[in-house]
């Protein structure tokens, strides 16, 4: 065969292998054509010795003409393949942008916890601090060192759940108090928060299982008037600057003086409405000063030390600065309830 045909052969049969060729066989392709040292092409063009003077030309360009244009297919193929190869990732990773967005449903802070929040906010700014204590306790730190003695007829105001010999889940958070003072020396500031539980038939405002935040402050020369500021205060951080209080006596165990607090209603301002029942009051907490014997029963000297102590409980508040009418609703963990406020 001469070079001349040898040529031609070598572009056509080169032509369907870079037509047929796949990416990663193309550059070992143009490896095998063009290759200095072992390629087709040079292998051909070694015969080119023995060619005469006015053929050598002839060959040499039309070697160069098929060069450029197997190149020219290579690169052609090339871009061909790299195309194709962007068409299949193009769609495979195609994104609607007009498809609606999914809605993240996000939760909320629970309203048990944002009463709370505010709670300790307010009594944490006045210097107290916030401790929590065990929900299981002896019958002596939630009743007898609080001056209610067993046998007492002011057990009636605790139904409890009674565990096995002498323990019990605490029916409010006093026990705690009761703790702090037998650990620490007055002066003592600190509001206790924590889950309490009461032996309550279950209705629109009463759960056997509920929140208190409790609060306790012992030192020198604290008076009535102490607790009136530092409750009056509480209100109005909670229910703006123009709420009021009043105090009217009552009775638990562990204070003397004992009051309900109240305060005017938030809804009407005290004109008279449902939420206040039309009296312009809503009672938001009981409070005094700490009994003398509860003093006593922790080591401090009642002739020395007074104080006050203050007990709410979180699901009324909460319920009323959101209008809630059951407190069953605080417990059922519907998101759809949450979600409103
Ligand atoms: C209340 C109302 C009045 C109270 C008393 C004590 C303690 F431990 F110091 F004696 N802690 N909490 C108290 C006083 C609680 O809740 C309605």
């Amino acid at each position: 065969m001469s070079i001349l045909e040898q040529l031609a052969q070598l572009r056509s049969e080169a032509e369907a292998e870079i037509r047929a060729a796949s990416a990663d066989k193309l550059n070992d392709l143009r490896l095998k054509l063009f290759s200095r040292k072992n390629g087709s092409l040079n292998a051909i063009l070694r015969g080119l010795g023995g060619l005469s003077a006015e053929e050598r030309p002839k060959v040499g360009s039309l070697a160069n003409e098929v060069k450029a244009h197997l190149e020219g297919l290579l690169n052609e193929r090339l871009e061909q393949l790299k195309n194709s190869v962007m068409e299949v990732r193009l769609q495979s990773e195609k994104i609607d942008v007009t498809m609606p967005g999914h809605w993240q449903n996000p939760g909320r802070i629970h309203i048990l916890n944002q009463a709370l929040d505010r709670i300790k906010d307010t009594f944490k700014s006045l210097g107290y601090s916030v401790v929590q204590g065990p929900e299981v306790e002896t019958d002596y730190y939630n009743f007898e060192a609080l001056n209610i003695p067993a046998n007492h007829p002011s057990r009636e105001m605790w139904d409890s759940f009674f565990l096995r010999e002498g323990l019990l889940m605490r029916s409010h958070t006093s026990p705690m108090q009761v703790h702090i003072m037998e650990k620490y020396d007055p002066p003592v500031r600190v509001i206790v928060p924590g889950k309490c539980y009461r032996r309550d038939a279950v209705d629109s405002t009463h759960f056997w299982e509920f929140h208190q935040v409790e609060g306790l402050l012992v030192d020198k020369n604290v008076t009535f008037s102490d607790l009136k500021g530092t409750l009056d205060l509480f209100a109005r951080r909670m229910g703006g600057h123009q709420r009021k209080t009043r105090f009217n006596p009552s009775y638990f165990p562990f204070t003397e003086p004992s009051a309900e607090v109240m305060v005017d209603c938030f809804v009407c301002n005290g004109k008279g409405c449902r939420v206040c029942k039309n009296s312009g009051w809503i009672e938001i907490m009981g409070a005094g000063m700490v009994h003398p014997k509860v003093l006593k029963g922790v080591g401090y000297d009642p002739e020395r030390y007074t104080g006050f102590a203050f007990g709410m409980g979180v699901e009324r508040i909460a319920m009323l600065s959101c209008g809630i009418a059951d407190i069953r609703l605080l417990f059922e963990g519907d998101a759809r309830f949450s979600r409103q406020f």
